[in-house]
């Protein structure tokens, strides 16, 4: 598949981030890691690997994800974690049907028939329900699982929504500005595996918090 980049953001994932590599090099995909010149103990991690590297200006995940966009030239993009939790099984999957019909955007999702996840916490998974549901009723969102972010796109439409947000209120400003731009985005099942070493860099209250503003702000504004 020569028309699709995947766009890795990381934070110190020099533990896992080799275990992902590895495991992607039977695929033959494109990769991009994104991330920042300080983070050193990745950089030495994933020297011997050929894949590219961008460097991101300023920190956050949101703000990586947006360089990467930017430096895509590719016609597609996949937003692939660092830590192990997404299956490379399911590109393929998820490529085929944005397809086949047509989409913009495809969504994978924990929370639909055939998907599930071994990394959730009561915690990410009752806050996930509820951003999905405000999703749903604030924005007419057709997705199951808002916070999940293992994404396939179209390059051009994603370079027209103008994204912004540095942290990970990324995850919802992706899905509702494309829907206010009348986007097709679509579901797909997925099973999420746990993070293979490292720490998960989300924090449920901090990052919750700005996913709420963010999403009460785009309420509130044209696009
Ligand atoms: N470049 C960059 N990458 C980041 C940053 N924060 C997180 N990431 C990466 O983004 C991906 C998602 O981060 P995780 O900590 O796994 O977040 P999550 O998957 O939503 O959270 P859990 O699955 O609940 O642990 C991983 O590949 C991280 O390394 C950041 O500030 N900059
Ligand atoms: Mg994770």
């Amino acid at each position: 598949m020569n028309d699709l980049t995947l766009l890795i953001p990381a934070k110190n994932e020099a533990e896992s981030l080799p275990a992902v590599l590895n495991e992607l090099q039977k695929y033959s995909y494109k990769i991009d890691i994104i991330l920042h010149a300080t983070d050193l103990e990745t950089i030495q991690a994933i020297k011997k690997y050929d894949i590219n590297i961008i460097y991101q200006n300023n920190l956050g995940y949101g703000d990586a994800l947006i360089h990467g966009i930017k430096q895509c030239r590719t016609k597609y993009f996949c937003i692939f974690n660092a830590d192990g939790s997404f299956n490379p099984l399911e590109i393929k999957k998820m490529h085929d049907s944005l397809m086949a019909q047509k989409l913009d955007f495809i969504f994978a999702s924990r929370y639909q028939a055939n998907s599930g996840s071994e990394d959730d916490t009561i915690i990410t998974l009752v806050g996930n329900y509820i951003f999905t549901y405000i999703g749903k009723i604030f924005f007419q969102l057709n997705i199951s699982d808002i916070l999940y972010t293992f994404v396939i796109g179209r390059t051009e439409q994603a370079n027209i929504l103008d994204l912004k947000q540095k942290d990970f209120s990324f995850c919802v400003e992706l899905p509702i500005k494309a829907k206010k731009m009348k986007m097709q985005l679509g579901s797909i099942n997925s099973y999420e595996r746990k993070r293979i070493a490292g720490k998960k860099k989300v924090n449920a209250f901090k990052d919750g918090f700005l996913i709420l503003k963010h999403m009460i702000r785009l309420f509130f504004t044209k696009l």
